[in-house]
């Protein structure tokens, strides 16, 4: 187990329930939970469906209203049922006492593909509605505006590099802002449910996600059909780049 990827998930916990905490627009997402979840073992067997912490409309007119519930009722509870339901069809043996997502992402080479989809979806998600906020967009300010400039040029530079990786995900997947172990932003993107976080052959970046975007078709077709790229130009308006600040400096 690598102690900096432990730490990351704990301090990434911890950052979105103080910036979620002192948000005025309520907070149901209960962060905490996710961090007990990472810390102790699940003793009821199961990760719980959480609200998300704004209403399903709060992102019009970027994000449709349908969009969001659809993603957030179906999808995502979909990947919470179908985790707890492959956890309890799991060897023991294989994730032992600890059946934290962070466990479960070490040793996902070893684990079922129901394990990698579905523990992934809800992670992913979880982090999605949380670097999401009604009135959103704008810059990051302060540390992160500072590395994405020395690392892209520029802003703009950024927000490109980071759409193409987006719009070049052949399928289903996620395009990524992800800080190294050696302090470095890179952009990266995932095929499926994977993440930054796996430790997987296939997954090329590996480090701590700063920003997450989901470029599956059921993230935007219901408004945008297959244009995937006005999806994408839309998204940038309702980034929370206080959630990115707060996982770039845990
Ligand atoms: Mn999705």
């Amino acid at each position: 187990m690598d102690n900096n990827r432990r730490d990351f998930i704990k301090k990434s916990a911890l950052a979105l329930a103080a910036i979620t905490a002192g948000s005025a627009i309520g907070n149901t997402l209960a962060p905490a939970k996710f961090l007990e979840n990472e810390t102790t073992p699940l003793d009821e067997g199961s990760f719980s469906k959480e609200s998300l912490p704004y209403a399903y409309d709060a992102l019009e007119p970027h994000i449709d209203k349908l969009t969001m519930e659809i993603h957030h009722s179906k999808h995502y509870y979909g990947y919470i049922t179908n985790l707890n339901k492959a956890i309890g069809e799991l060897d023991g043996s294989i994730l032992g006492e600890k059946k934290s997502l962070n466990n479960m992402f070490d040793k996902m080479a070893k684990l079922p593909l129901a394990i990698r989809n579905n523990a992934g979806g809800y992670y992913n998600h979880f982090l999605f509605w949380s670097l999401m906020k009604p009135n959103g967009g704008g810059e990051p300010k302060g540390k992160l505006a500072d590395a994405i400039k020395t690392s892209f040029g520029s802003f703009d530079e950024f927000k490109k590099q980071f759409a193409d990786a987006g719009m070049k995900r052949f399928g289903s997947g996620w395009a990524w802002l992800v800080k190294t172990k050696e302090g470095k932003l890179v952009i990266t993107s995932t095929a499926n449910q994977d993440n930054p976080l796996m430790i997987l052959d296939s997954v090329e970046v590996k480090g701590t996600p700063v920003l997450a975007l989901d470029v599956w078709e059921h993230a935007y077709y219901i408004k945008n059909q297959n244009k995937r790229a006005d999806y994408i130009a839309s998204w940038w308006n309702v980034v929370n780049w206080e959630t990115a600040e707060g996982l770039y400096s845990a």
